[in-house]
């Protein structure tokens, strides 16, 4: 099939790139173990554009893969069997903002940087966050429907969705919702489309929902001896303040940050965990936050903590915390992004570190994350005297007992990566056999042919 000769009939040449190093740049994205092997790759300039390329998938049988910013780490938009590739990088326009709706129309390839950036020029905010901000795109981050480091107080990308416009994968337009805030009519479908890793439907446009700007936020760190000191901690903050944040990182992150170079801990003291709260400094919020500071000192919980006094401060208090992926990554770490309730982070994190340490003592784990929400990265990073298929072979040993742990506990093999061709054989150790059924039946309604993102999510 001459495939470049097909989708010409309705794209431009520079629409459409066969050409060795886009092949292999947009077939992979920040997921590492995958080789790259796609055929095409196409670059629509709007909807009706995304619905020909669709409608001409439909019509030849060709597998089509919707990309973003490629900053995936489950491989939800990677390529690996001569699939052709969507690009949605064209459509980035920020298009209409509207002061009294409190939103903001985008097409799917804008960047989220951007995007909280127009919202900060209005006056506005937009809050879901995360360290790949500067290249991930809305579209992505709906598909994946991405957490990030502010969800505690904002919640999930699918909380600031208004409206979408989204082509199907049998290749027909829907405009979603509109932007209405009440709707009671029905099956709500921006909520099947948000998290469906590009399996139902193309996402082309978003309408977000704005809020207002948070005022003089503050970052403390503290230095933290117990993990059930840092649950006590947990409770003690949330009990009192409007947290923004919450997170969490071990010794050994902290190790890798500081030896990149970047920045330094203003910590004198060392301990095995470190943590970072943010929040808004309004209505007397520093004082209570310095009074459970000090509650936390004498219960032995912290042994020591800085609070920001400035705006570059803070930065730095936060760079400790979202530099450790780029950090870490001269180990090649295995990933794992994982979720329970926070009542059971001790237990999960004493089970994890059992199930590595007894089976794997020369493995060093990097485990990280928004601890607030129960969501944890555990990276495990390659010993120097493995190679890469050895290392990855033990790894998927621990994923088995990991996995099967996060069962019985009631969590989620991924919280917030999704789960493209990573996870796909452990979902049905969050998701119940009739509930996997049930996404297959409705993955067949909007993609009857299967040509969307083939053999992505679902085993
Ligand atoms: C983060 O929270 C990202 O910084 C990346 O989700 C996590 O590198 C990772 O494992
Ligand atoms: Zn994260």
């Amino acid at each position: 099939m001459d495939l470049k000769k097909i989708f010409s009939e309705v794209l431009n040449d520079n629409q459409v790139s066969d050409q060795a190093e886009d092949l292999a740049n947009y077939g992979k994205d920040w997921t590492k173990h995958f080789t790259p092997n796609a055929s095409l790759v196409l670059f629509p300039r709007n909807t009706a554009e995304v619905q020909l390329i669709i409608k001409l998938c439909n019509q030849h049988k060709i597998e089509i893969i919707p990309s973003g910013g490629r900053t995936g780490l489950s491989a939800g938009a990677t390529a690996t069997n001569k699939e052709v590739i969507l690009s949605l990088e064209k459509m980035n326009k920020i298009k209409q903002f509207n002061p009294l709706d409190q939103t903001l129309e985008c097409e799917a390839g804008a960047i989220l940087e951007d995007i909280q950036n127009t919202a900060k020029d209005k006056g506005y905010y937009y809050p879901v966050d995360f360290a790949a901000r500067g290249s991930c795109q809305i579209g992505g981050n709906l598909a994946t429907n991405a957490g990030g480091i502010k969800v505690i107080r904002y919640g999930l990308t699918r909380n600031w969705v208004a409206g979408l416009t989204v082509v199907t994968g049998s290749g027909e337009i829907l405009k979603i919702n509109n932007g209405l805030i009440k709707n009671a009519t029905g099956y709500d479908l921006r909520h099947l489309f948000i998290g469906s890793e590009g399996t139902l439907g193309v996402i082309t446009e978003v309408l977000l929902k704005l809020t207002t700007t948070p005022k003089d936020l503050l970052v403390m760190t503290f230095a933290t001896p117990t993990l059930d000191g840092i649950m006590n901690i947990y409770k003690s903050f949330r009990d009192c303040l409007t947290l923004t944040a919450f997170e969490s990182y071990t010794d050994v992150c902290l190790n890798y940050v500081e030896a990149a170079g970047r920045v330094k801990s203003p910590l004198q003291e060392k301990a095995p965990y470190y943590l970072l709260i943010e929040f808004e400094n309004t209505d007397g919020q520093m004082d209570k936050a310095m009074e459970v500071f000090e509650q936390c000192m004498e219960a032995g919980w912290i042994i020591d903590g800085v609070i920001s006094q400035n705006d570059q401060q803070s930065k730095d208090l936060w760079a400790l915390r979202e530099d450790i992926t780029e950090a870490t990554s001269v180990k090649h770490p295995y990933k794992n992004d994982i979720s329970v309730n926070i009542s059971k982070v001790p237990i999960f994190l004493e089970q994890m570190t059992k199930i590595i340490s007894e089976k794997h003592p020369d493995f060093e784990v990097a485990w990280f994350g928004h601890i607030g929400d129960g969501n944890l990265h555990v990276n495990i990073l390659k010993p120097d005297h493995l190679n890469s298929d050895e290392f990855m072979k033990k790894c998927k040993e621990v994923d088995k007992e990991m996995f099967a742990m996060i069962k019985t506990l009631g969590g989620s093999v991924s919280a917030e990566h999704g789960v493209g061709l990573v996870k796909k054989n452990y979902l049905d150790h969050t998701r119940s056999g009739d509930e996997i059924k049930y996404m297959k039946q409705i993955k067949s309604i909007f993609d009857p042919n299967g040509i969307l993102n083939p053999g992505k999510l679902l085993p």
